[in-house]
Parts: structure tokens; C-alpha cells; sequence
């Protein structure tokens, strides 16, 4: 598809694999019994990947000490695009002077978690420090400072970052070039010089460029078809658009792919980088609903263009989003709810990966959960229990929260875990020293009651997700 560059080998292979895989799993999926576990992807990441399709998110490094947002991360994607920690506010503050503590940190979370990192952005008039938007340089001198930072950011993370957004946002709504200090001081040519800059200092990134309402066949994403079409033709190394996709629910995007297949047939790879859906809030369950059916529809859209890579959700939870704070009285744009429960959207984008999701909230459903395994194991005597409670997990953790029911007694002490009871719920959540769970390895903690009472072995959930009981 896209070989010349790094990635392209490593997301193909892998698309090779996982699809023999997925093709064997569609074929047992016809042949199983109702009640036999399916054998179908359960993760979104898994569910892409058999596609030959990475599946991403923002991430908030200040989220990431939240361990049920950082299981959450690593469990369902495999791609991360810095929410912030990239960007110039952040990388070189001051001018000549670089930081690149948000980024290494979030390079490191993608690196344990078997995850590309998307880069985000080089050239942008927002997050840009008054020190370049104010600085009154001329035009040569602000050349050098973006291609100083250029350089020094891309050098610095070769090698971790598989993609660049180069430059962000350059358009007006009416397909003009936006009034940026760049573009005012420079020149549109500021473009194509960031874009040869990015080349110099990492040959093997992809570089793309990156906006909003460019999804749909309009003024703008024309602008941006006629600048893209022109710097190819001038040579300059542009490999990939980025479609931001911020949406609004029910927003008509039927000429979404027509518009993204022009720009494939220019030879270039396509991303939807940031796609969330916002809804006037609160939602309600027909809202939802639809927007769960938006989503299926954007990812059906990419699996149906060869030259769309990926899809990046832009947040995790709408707890995180950044949809309410720039438009009051609206909101849950994101696939996780406020509780980092997943809603339809989630489910609707794993079956339309051609996955099976479950139905979390259905303890009838006969799907498996993705792959936990609990054994609970109660010594009773006349007044009083010790429960010992093991769960094996086939991810590793950075963070773990058990919930079960403990329908009867109160419980008078615990070990290994720290541990909340509210009526015959329980929580039990990792301690400062067991909360790193390799894959595969097993989270152990016990209990004791002061009920002998005999139940039947609880359903136990580790970070959400139902475990099945050994
Ligand atoms: O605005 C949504 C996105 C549109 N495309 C480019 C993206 O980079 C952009 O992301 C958002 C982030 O999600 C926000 O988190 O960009 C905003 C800034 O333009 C980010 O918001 C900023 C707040 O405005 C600042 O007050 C805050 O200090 O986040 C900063 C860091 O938390």
C-alpha cells in the first residue's frame, strides 16, 4: 500500500496476519454453537488490526496516573497521539530552549504498550508562544526558527514518531490561506519549507498534513486539495492528509469518501486523525444510538478506502474531552462515558471492524469477556471468611480495579489490595506496590468477613471488563 516508509511495513504485516486470523475466526464464528465463546476480535486495537488498520487516540499525559484511563488506553489502541505534550507551547517555550518531558513520556507509555505514536504538530498558529507569534521577525529569520524547532523536534523523537502532522489548520473556511503569523510573514511557500525541513531530519516519518472540516467535498477541503496538489507536483515529500473528523451528531457526511478517495488517487495515505461527535448534552439513548451508527459509518468508511490507514478518537472518555469547554452544552462526543464505561459508539466501531465487543452490560450474554480469568476461593467458618481472590490478566496493567459482589458479611480486613464496600458491592483497587501486572500474570489479594453465609462464586470484573470464573 504505502511501503516506502517505516510504519507501512510494520501495520501490513501485521494486517496480513491478523487477517488469516480474522478470516478463520469469521468461518468458526458461522460454525459455532450459540452458547460456544466467539472466537472474533473483542478489542478495538484487535478488531483494527485484523483490517490492517491502526486504531488511535488523544492521549491527556495527565490522565495516565488514572489507571482505569491508562488500561483503557493500552488495552483498545494501538496508535497515541499526544493531546497536548507535542505541540510548540509545550516543546520550546522559549525560543532556543526544548522540552520534551510530556512527549518521551507518552513515546514511553506507546513503547510498553506495543503502540505507534502519531506526532502532533509541528507548524500551527494555536499553542504557538507569544515569543514566535509576536516576536515581529521578518520573513528569513522566522524560516529559521520554524525550521529550527522543525528539526529539533523531529530529530529528537526519530525513530519513536511514525507520523508528523507538519502543519495544522493552514485553511480558512473558505479555502483561503489562514492569516497565520506564518502565512502572513512568509508566505503560502512556508508550507512546503516545513514539509522538506521534516523530510531532512527524519526521512522514515510520514508527513502529513492535518485540518477540520476538510472532510466533506467543500471550499476548504478544495483549498487543501489545490495547495497539496501543487506542492506534489513541486516535488515537495507530503505523504499523508490528516482528516480531523470533529463531528456533530447527525451531520451529513455522504461525500466524506468520495472526498477522501480524490486525495488517494493523488498517491497519498489518508488518516482520520481526531474523529469524535459531539451531541447537545445531556444524550439521550436515541442520540447515542445514532451516534454509535456515525461512528460505525466513518469506520466502514475507512475500511472501504485501501488508502485510509487509521482512525484516532480524539479523547478517551467524554469525561476528558475537549468538546465541552469550547462548546457549552455539548459534549459525550467520545467512545467511554463519564464512568470510562463504554457506549454504543465503542460497540459500534468493534462490529464494524468486524469484531465482537460482548455486551458488557448483559450478564446473560454468552460472549466471553476479553480474556480475565478469576478464581475466588472462601475458607468459611460459623461467624466469619477469608476469601482469596486471584485474577489472571492476558494485558499487562498499569493500575487494576476488581469489583465483585460479596453478598453476604462486612468486611473486617484485607491484604494485597485496597478495599471499598458499599452495601454487597466491593471494590478492590491495586496497593502502591502490585499495581503493575506483567501480561499474563496474576493480581492476588484476600479478605476476611465476618459472615460464614455460603454463596455461589461471584461474577468478578478486573477494570471494568467481566472476568470468567476458574
Ligand atoms: O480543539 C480540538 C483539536 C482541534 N485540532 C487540533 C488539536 O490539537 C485540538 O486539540 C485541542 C486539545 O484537545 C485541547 O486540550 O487543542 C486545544 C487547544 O487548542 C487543547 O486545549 C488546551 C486548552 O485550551 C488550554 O487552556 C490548556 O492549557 O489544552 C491546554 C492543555 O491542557
Amino acid at each position: 500500500m504505502f511501503p516506502s516508509k517505516r510504519r507501512a511495513a510494520a501495520v501490513i504485516a501485521a494486517g496480513v496476519l491478523v487477517s488469516g486470523l480474522a478470516l478463520a475466526g469469521g468461518v468458526q464464528a458461522q460454525e459455532r454453537a450459540q452458547d460456544e465463546p466467539s472466537t472474533l476480535a473483542a478489542s478495538l486495537r484487535e478488531a483494527a488490526a485484523a483490517n490492517g488498520k491502526f486504531v488511535g487516540t488523544a492521549i491527556n499525559n495527565g490522565l495516565l496516573g488514572n489507571s482505569t484511563y491508562a488500561n483503557i488506553a493500552s488495552s483498545q489502541f494501538d496508535s497515541v497521539t499526544a493531546e497536548n505534550a507535542m505541540k510548540w507551547d509545550s516543546t520550546e517555550p522559549s525560543r532556543g530552549s526544548f522540552n520534551y518531558g510530556g512527549g518521551d513520556q507518552l513515546v514511553d507509555f506507546a513503547q510498553a504498550n506495543d503502540q505507534q505514536v502519531y506526532g502532533h504538530t509541528l507548524v500551527w498558529h494555536n499553542q504557538l508562544p507569544s515569543w514566535v507569534s509576536n516576536g515581529g521577525f521578518n520573513a528569513s529569520t522566522l524560516t529559521s526558527i520554524m525550521n529550527n524547532h522543525i528539526t529539533n523536534v523531529v530529530n529528537h523523537f526519530e525513530n519513536d514518531v511514525e507520523y508528523w502532522d507538519v502543519v495544522n489548520e493552514v485553511f480558512n473556511e473558505d479555502g483561503t490561506m489562514r492569516g497565520s503569523v506564518f502565512q502572513n510573514t512568509i508566505g503560502t511557500s512556508f508550507v512546503g519549507t516545513a514539509f522538506r525541513t521534516a523530510d531532512a531530519a527524519d526521512p522514515d516519518a510520514k508527513l502529513c498534513i492535518n485540518d477540520y472540516n476538510i472532510e466533506t467535498d467543500n471550499a476548504k477541503s478544495d483549498g487543501l486539495y489545490n495547495l497539496v496538489s501543487s506542492l506534489l507536483s513541486q516535488g515537495v515529500p507530503i505523504d499523508c492528509v490528516g482528516f480531523q473528523s470533529h463531528l456533530v451528531l447527525d451531520q451529513n457526511t455522504s461525500s466524506f469518501k468520495s472526498n477522501m478517495q480524490r486525495f488517494a488517487d493523488l498517491g497519498l495515505e489518508l488518516i482520520i486523525t481526531e474523529l469524535d461527535i459531539r451531541i447537545s448534552t445531556p444524550a439521550d439513548s436515541s442520540e447515542l444510538q445514532r451516534q454509535a451508527q456515525q461512528y460505525a459509518g466513518i469506520t466502514q468508511m475507512c475500511l472501504e478506502v485501501s488508502a485510509c490507514s487509521g482512525i484516532t478518537v480524539w479523547g478517551i472518555s467524554d469525561r476528558d474531552s475537549w468538546v465541552p469547554g469550547t462548546f457549552p452544552g455539548e459534549g459525550a462526543a467520545c467512545l467511554y462515558d463519564d464512568n470510562y464505561q463504554p457506549k454504543p459508539a465503542y460497540s459500534a466501531m468493534v462490529t464494524a471492524f468486524g469484531g465482537d465487543p460482548g455486551d458488557p452490560g448483559d450478564p446473560g450474554d454468552p460472549d466471553p469477556p476479553t480474556g480475565c480469568t478469576a478464581s475466588y476461593v472462601a475458607n468459611r467458618w460459623n461467624n466469619g471468611s477469608v476469601v482469596e481472590l486471584r485474577v489472571t490478566t492476558p494485558q499487562a496493567l498499569s493500575g487494576w480495579q476488581i469489583t465483585f459482589a460479596l453478598p453476604a458479611g462486612t468486611i473486617v480486613g484485607s491484604w494485597n489490595a485496597e478495599i471499598s464496600q458499599s452495601g454487597t458491592s466491593v471494590t478492590a483497587r491495586n496497593t502502591q506496590h502490585n499495581g503493575t501486572v506483567a501480561a499474563n500474570g496474576t493480581v492476588s489479594f484476600g479478605f476476611q468477613t465476618n459472615s460464614g453465609a455460603t454463596y455461589s462464586t461471584p461474577v468478578v470484573s478486573l477494570n471494568g471488563t467481566q472476568c470468567t470464573t476458574a
